[in-house]
């Protein structure tokens, strides 16, 4: 659900930057013979010439929509040209689209703080270079202004028949007896028509913007004056301007929501939610939504815009409609491992190019029980810590579809085994990587990689250094705010999502489970509800601090280890050879450590902790104690730096093999490292991955 944020007293400058029909545009820079062409963008499957996923504004014009198909676009425009996406792995490769949109992004971000929303769309906070210009140079001490801004569509400037648009446009800007506000907001009209143009300039892509006080009226206008043009919101326009919007057009409103506004309050515009008091709302719509609708209804939003050139999570998905669902385990198999494949492939390129990396996988799927017409969107998504490598991502994806699976169909009629299946099919899958962070820049040590993870002081508070240690610490736990992909139409892969409201339920798994072999690892789920978002465009998947995590966060120390001996106990006497994260080790290494500099745990709880940690799967049998607020409680955890952190490993009882696990300037790092010291291995027979990394404790 949205969340109802008040907004600052201060005036604010605010665009919202939207690229024209932007796949076309991509297309036709690539191919500049289709430029002025009616042109559509379609999707890869033949079925009736491809469903057509963006439109240029030629082909518009001569009734083609996006919800045609090929043949249909081409009955209606018999000259259409019809582009077909880019394919890769039998799926739409949208990186042509996504690294165009960087592109764009990078042009956009010099003026002030930029948020990448989406594929194609940006926010700008413009309030500071607004100001500076009103300061330096004032719109009204300017004589010349460019083309571009004075084709700015103004909100409630009135243009009188024969009166010259532009002329007025320019008294609009010069008015010296305007709100400071609207000065500031003439001042963001002059600089994102600036932008655009250079974006033309750089990229060849025109775009639209709105600019507005805020980031709701902002997105508004910038969809109100398509192609290549913009559009100003003044503060006396948003009560006209809101009077007349359908409520069905407004954000978070396309859904039951806003349906029910319409049929229970008999409410056709937001300006129509005027009528009711805020706690009539917040009676009606509960507290948050209650003040969130009698916001809008005023046209107050105080969300800020983001500094955020980079994607919030990395997603890959496929629709399997009709006759395509997936009704095997292998083939949905298949399909994941196409996914996760794309997936691995882009986690390492957001290493290599931004070193970042992601904490958590999730799996997303629309699947349909036959008889059960209601069913489509109740398969629950599910999330684990992501270990990096594309077999690990494969494993863990197909591990969380078999949780999901189980639960959808319910436990007693749940079959893995074999490949029949007659009651079930998947219409959608989707995987993502969410909860990235930034490894601080001229570092290249593995223990600020991963032992140090949310415990970087720039960039983690302790609320999120406790998060990760739930997540490594408890089974089942991810973070209650992360963001995720939800289904999307049309293979889009490049999610930047909201936070958005909760909704969990405990993963619960019965001992007699037939995927009892999965259970360690399906122990450390989390499950999620999907929450349609209520606009259709915008489908979300709501995510919630699942009761585990809350649990944790109480847990004291001592009760965690007891805990944990236990799984540990039922894991060692399991017996089981299971896969081992290089990113679990080295957690593990630094839990160890934090546990002795802790002096929580006597020496029995610390073997312990070595012992689960390393042989353990999943990420969450560590013990762990680094949910100690390292500000607050006094204690520290000592991340060793550089060669440093390296000398306190047993180089004698690494497994070179792990070594590929890690990124390629670590793999690096640590082999300049090994190399000169590394002597003849006497690793004995049959040790285990136990003893990796286990820090050398007498030096
Ligand atoms: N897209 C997609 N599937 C959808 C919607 C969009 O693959 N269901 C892709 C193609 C679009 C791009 O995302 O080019 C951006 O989507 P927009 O909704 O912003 O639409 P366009 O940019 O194509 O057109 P407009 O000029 O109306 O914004």
């Amino acid at each position: 659900m949205p969340v109802a944020r008040r907004e600052t007293c201060d005036a604010r400058v605010i665009a919202h930057v939207d690229m024209d029909c932007f796949y076309v545009q991509v297309e036709q820079r690539k191919q500049p013979s289709l430029r002025g062409l009616p042109t559509a963008v379609i999707q890869y499957n033949s079925y009736k010439g491809g469903a057509l996923i963006a439109v240029s504004y030629e082909a518009r014009r001569c009734g083609v929509k996006r919800s045609m198909r090929g043949d249909e676009a081409k009955e209606a425009c018999p000259q259409i040209q019809l582009v077909q996406v880019p394919v890769a792995r039998g799926k739409a490769d949208l990186n042509s689209y996504r690294n165009a949109g960087s592109e764009v992004v990078s042009v956009l971000s010099h003026k002030g703080l930029c948020e990448r929303a989406s594929i194609d769309e940006v926010y700008l906070d413009l309030t500071h270079a607004a100001e500076s210009m009103l300061m330096e140079t004032p719109p009204e001490c300017t004589q010349d202004f460019e083309e571009e801004v004075l084709k700015s569509h103004v909100l409630g400037l009135e243009i009188k028949d024969g009166s010259d648009a532009k002329e007025e446009v320019r008294k609009w800007l010069c008015r010296s007896d305007a709100r400071y506000q609207d000065k500031l907001l003439a001042c963001g009209a002059i600089i994102v028509s600036e932008l655009r143009m250079q974006v033309l300039k750089e990229t060849e892509f025109t775009c639209s913007a709105g600019i507005a006080h805020n980031k709701m009226l902002a997105k508004l206008a910038s969809a109100m004056n398509k192609p290549a043009q913009q559009t100003v919101v003044p503060h006396s326009s948003v009560e006209q301007l809101l009077a007349s919007l359908p409520i069905k057009k407004m954000k978070h409103l396309g859904g039951k929501l806003g349906s029910s506004l319409q049929s229970d309050l008999g409410v056709s515009t937001v300006g129509g939610l005027l009528q009711f008091s805020e706690e009539q709302l917040q009676q009606w719509y509960g507290i948050n939504t209650g003040t969130w609708l009698w916001n809008i209804a005023r046209g107050v939003n105080g969300e800020e815009v983001e500094g955020r050139l980079l994607p919030k999570s990395h997603g890959s998905g496929k629709t399997f409609p009709g006759p395509q669902a997936l009704k095997t385990i292998d083939s949905v198999q298949y399909w994941l491992n196409q996914l996760c494949e794309e997936l691995n492939e882009r986690l390492h390129s957001d290493l290599d190019q931004n070193k970042r990396i992601a904490q958590t996988l999730t799996l997303h799927v629309r699947a349909y029980k036959i008889g059960d017409s209601d069913s489509h969107r109740k398969f629950p998504s599910k999330s684990c810590p992501l270990r990096y490598g594309s077999r690990k991502i494969q494993e863990d994806a197909l591990i969380l579809f078999q949780a999901g699976l189980r639960d959808f169909l319910g436990f007693n009629t749940f079959k893995v085994h074999g490949n029949e299946n007659n009651n079930w099919g998947v219409t959608s899958l989707s995987v993502s990587a969410s909860k990235i962070v930034s490894i601080p820049s001229g570092t290249h040590s593995i223990a600020k990689y991963f032992g140090g993870k949310g415990k970087f002081p720039s960039s983690s508070t302790s609320n999120q250094s406790v998060d990760v240690v739930i997540n490594e610490t408890v089974p089942s736990s991810s973070s209650g705010s992360e963001n995720c992909t939800g289904m999307v139409p049309y293979d889009l892969q490049l999610q930047y999502l909201d936070d958005t409201g909760m909704k969990h339920s405990d993963a619960c798994l019965d001992p007699q489970d037939p995927l009892n072999h999965l259970s360690s690892k399906a122990d450390g789920l989390t499950e999620e509800s999907i929450l349609m978002s209520p606009s259709g465009s915008e489908d979300r998947m709501a995510h919630g601090e699942p009761r585990r995590v809350l649990l944790a966060k109480d847990l004291s120390p001592v009760s965690n280890i007891s805990s944990l001996k236990a799984v540990g106990k039922k894991k060692r006497a399991a017996g089981k050879k299971e896969n081992c994260s290089i990113i679990n080790i080295f957690n593990n290494y630094h839990n160890s450590q934090s546990s002795l500099k802790l002096k929580v745990t006597n020496a029995h709880d610390v073997k312990i902790s070595s012992a689960l940690g390393s042989s353990s799967a999943d990420d969450s049998y560590s013990t762990c104690n680094e949910d100690i607020d390292t500000n607050k409680g006094g204690c520290s955890v000592v991340i060793p730096q550089g060669r440093e952190a390296w000398c306190s490993y047993h180089i004698d009882e690494i497994d070179p093999s792990i070594i590929d696990e890690l990124p390629p300037e670590i793999q690096q790092e640590f082999r300049t490292w090994l190399r000169p010291q590394k002597r003849p291995s006497v690793a004995k027979p049959g040790s285990s991955i136990t003893h990796y990394f286990l820090p050398d404790k007498s030096r």
